[in-house]
Parts: structure tokens; C-alpha cells; sequence
């Protein structure tokens, strides 16, 4: 049986309070809180293993590499690679993305080459393509969403065609918790001769992913909003692209030989590590997708699926308040806003209440173009929060009722 508060003691910082108030974090999406395995394989890592991989004979240097390395199979497993060789750490998924912009992108597109990205993207999944149709000639394509903040229904695929080379999509929106059916769309991109990337970014802490079962191209996430250490995320990519890749950085462990006259590359996927890479972030990452596969993700999805219910209630009932994101089958994502309140005072009110929320555009300014709203606050769940939070959020909310619209 799942039960919350076993796994809320997990999480030392769940414990602290804020402005006298207990701490009701509701953040996730911009980043999740740390269990104690994951800082206590980042303290275990320094003060037994620390040294750099890849490059000592010498005992901490294999055992920081075994780490190292042993962590990259956790993330294959996690994601059901074909093959350990297909899993690349960058800093996050921007860094990821950036990856297959320039590497990927610039040795395959051409003026003309069209790329497709959703209405709802994070500008990490529409800038680096922005930056890339400048340098190439290629089109940037925006596949519309509705007015739940879903894709428009057979959209994508009508604006499928030979000249597509890419689609870069989300599993699930940032700023609308909207699901997307990238399965399907992969199918759709694959007819037509195009490579998919999915931004996973948003959807590793929630649903189970399988790229082989996805048949995705590429697939990017960032650790930390997967209870695992900030700047360290994931590039995963099929074997026979990143092969043809040129290398994204030059450097140290990304080379096999180098002299002036010429420089080789090493094998994947060092190929697209250059230089000392963030090595006991890369260990806090096995250990948070460890955990996360002991709480089971099953149990985490069916969890964070009841909070959002629960909280989409009592908003509907809200006076004034309107969900941005009703697409259904959402992921524990609830965006607002208040008629005749600003979203960053309501974050201020919440914050006095120890309710820590996001405000602003969410990195996604097309979707507030598509609603009309400068900005809106964004309650977001992990598998900790209680029914008793989603209490606390709304209990805050009418206080910010009273304080400006009473
Ligand atoms: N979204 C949010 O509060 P990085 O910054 O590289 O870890 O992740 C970028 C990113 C890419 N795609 C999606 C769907 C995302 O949600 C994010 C990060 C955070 O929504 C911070 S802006």
C-alpha cells in the first residue's frame, strides 16, 4: 500500500517551515525536492569516491568511473534503452536539446527543410530550432492547440510532409499539464521520413517511458525534476543517428587521438562528453530514479492523479478562477489565474502561507499568447504532497480572495 507519509520522511526539507507556517511545496515542475538517498549518495560519492572518471589507474578514479558508469545502465534500464551506448548525460534537457540542434540539425537540414513543434513547447524545444532555421534556411512549423490546451486534433499529422525533417514535441506541457500522444505522432513523423524528439522533461517523474516501445528518435530530461540533483540530465538517441553525429563540444574524453594535423573521436558515448562531466550528479541520478522505482511509478501516477482531482475540484468551485489546461487526462499540473489579481501576488499571499507555487510564463510565452494571460499561477505535484496540501493551497487562495477582491 502507497501511504504518503512513509514517503514524505524521505525528504528532509518537507519537515521545514516557511514564514512560521509549515512548508506546502507545490513547485515540482520547476524542480522537485531530494530524498535522502539522493544527498546521501552525493555525500557518499565525496567523501569515499571523489575523483575524475575515465582517466586514473588508480583506485578512486575506477571506482568513481564504476559509479559513473553504473549509473548510466540505471538510466538505460529506466528508459528501456536498446543500448547503454544510446544514453548521453548533458546538463539537463536544455543542454539536450541543444545537442541535437546543432549537431544533428546542422549536418542534416537545408533552406527549405521543415521543422514541427507544438504551440505548447518550453522555449528549450522551440528556441534551439529557432537558432538552427537561422543558421540552415529551415522552416519553423507550429502544430496550433485548442482552447483545453490540447493539440488540435489531426493537426500534426495534416502539417506532416516530405519536406518535414524533425518534430519536437513534449510528452507533457509544462504550463498546461496537457498529455500529448507522442506515440502516435512518432508513427505519423515516421511515414513521412521525419525524426522525432521527445521532451520528456515533464514527464519522467510522472508515467513510465519506454523508447523502444515509443520508437522516439530522441528522448531528453532533466534529473532534477526527477528528485535527482540539479544540472544533470539525458540525451537519449537512437544508435545508428547519434553514430552519424558530429560531436556537439571538443574536448577532453570526447576524442580518440588528436594531433594538429588531425583529431579522431571516441566511440559513443563519450563522442558528445566533452570534458569533466558532472560526475557525482550523474551518481544522484541513479539514485533518484532508483527510488523513484522502489515507491513504483504506478503508485506515484495513481497519487499525484488523486491530488490533481481533488485540487481541479475545489478550483472549479473557486469564483473567479480559471483553469489554463483542461485537456483531459492531465498530468499534476494546475495552472490559474484569478480575475482582477495579479498571478505574482497571488504567489506573494501563498508564499506568507508557506504555499510555494510558481508565477510567470512558465518558459512557454506562446501559451499565455493562446489563453491571453500575461502570466498564471501554477500549482504542480509530486507523489509527497498530501490531500491536506491541496487544502492548505486553497485555504491561502481565499485569503488572497479577501485581500484583494473583498
Ligand atoms: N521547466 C518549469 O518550471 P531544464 O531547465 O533544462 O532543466 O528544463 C527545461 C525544460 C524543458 N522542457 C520542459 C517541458 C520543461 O518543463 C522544462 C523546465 C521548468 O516548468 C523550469 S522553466
Amino acid at each position: 500500500m502507497f501511504d504518503v507519509n512513509v514517503w514524505r520522511k524521505e525528504f528532509p526539507i518537507l519537515s521545514r517551515e516557511v514564514h512560521g507556517k509549515p512548508l506546502v511545496y507545490l513547485d515540482n515542475a520547476a524542480t522537485s525536492q531530494k530524498p535522502n538517498a539522493v544527498i546521501a549518495s552525493e555525500r557518499h560519492y565525496y567523501e569515499a569516491l571523489n575523483a575524475n572518471v575515465h582517466r586514473g589507474v588508480h583506485t578512486l578514479s575506477q571506482e568513481a568511473t564504476d559509479a559513473f558508469e553504473g549509473a548510466r545502465d540505471t538510466v538505460r534500464r529506466f528508459l528501456n534503452a536498446a543500448q547503454r551506448e544510446e544514453i548521453i548525460f548533458t546538463r539537463g534537457a536544455t543542454e539536450a536539446v541543444n545537442l541535437v540542434a546543432h549537431s544533428w540539425g546542422r549536418s542534416n537540414l537545408k533552406a527549405g527543410d521543415e521543422i514541427l513543434v507544438s504551440e505548447m513547447e518550453h522555449h528549450a524545444n522551440i528556441v534551439p530550432w529557432q537558432m538552427l532555421c537561422e543558421v540552415t534556411g529551415a522552416v519553423l512549423k507550429v502544430i496550433p492547440i485548442d482552447d483545453r490546451g490540447a493539440l488540435v486534433e489531426g493537426a500534426a499529422q495534416a502539417m506532416m510532409n516530405s519536406k518535414t525533417r524533425l518534430v519536437g514535441i513534449t510528452q507533457v506541457s509544462n504550463a498546461l499539464g496537457t498529455v500529448n500522444p507522442v506515440a502516435d505522432m512518432i508513427r505519423a513523423a515516421h511515414a513521412v521520413g521525419a525524426v522525432v524528439l521527445v521532451d520528456g522533461a515533464q514527464a519522467v517523474p510522472h508515467l513510465a517511458v519506454d523508447v523502444q516501445a515509443l520508437d522516439c528518435d530522441f528522448y531528453v530530461f532533466s534529473g532534477h525534476k526527477l528528485y535527482a540533483p540539479t544540472g544533470i540530465g539525458v540525451l537519449y538517441g537512437k544508435r545508428e543517428l547519434l553514430e552519424k553525429m558530429p560531436p556537439y563540444q571538443g574536448g577532453g574524453d570526447m576524442i580518440a587521438h588528436v594531433t594538429f594535423k588531425k583529431t579522431t573521436y571516441n566511440q559513443l558515448p563519450y563522442k558528445f562528453e566533452a570534458g569533466t562531466p558532472h560526475i557525482a550528479g550523474v551518481v544522484g541520478l541513479g539514485a533518484a530514479i532508483e527510488f523513484v522505482e522502489s515507491v513504483g511509478l504506478d503508485n506515484i501516477a495513481a497519487h499525484e492523479d488523486r491530488l490533481l482531482a481533488y485540487a481541479t475540484q475545489q478550483a472549479e468551485a473557486f469564483e473567479g478562477l480559471r483553469i489554463i489546461g483542461t485537456a483531459p487526462g492531465k498530468a499534476s499540473i494546475l495552472s490559474f489565474t484569478l480575475k482582477g489579481v495579479h498571478p505574482h501576488d497571488i504567489g506573494t499571499i501563498l508564499d506568507s502561507a508557506g504555499v510555494a507555487i510558481r508565477t510567470g510564463h512558465h518558459c512557454a510565452m506562446p501559451v499565455m499568447d493562446h489563453f491571453s494571460v500575461m502570466a498564471t499561477a501554477r500549482a504542480s505535484f509530486a507523489f509527497y504532497n498530501t490531500l491536506e496540501e491541496v487544502d492548505a493551497l486553497f485555504v491561502a487562495l481565499r485569503r488572497v480572495e479577501e485581500l484583494f477582491l473583498k
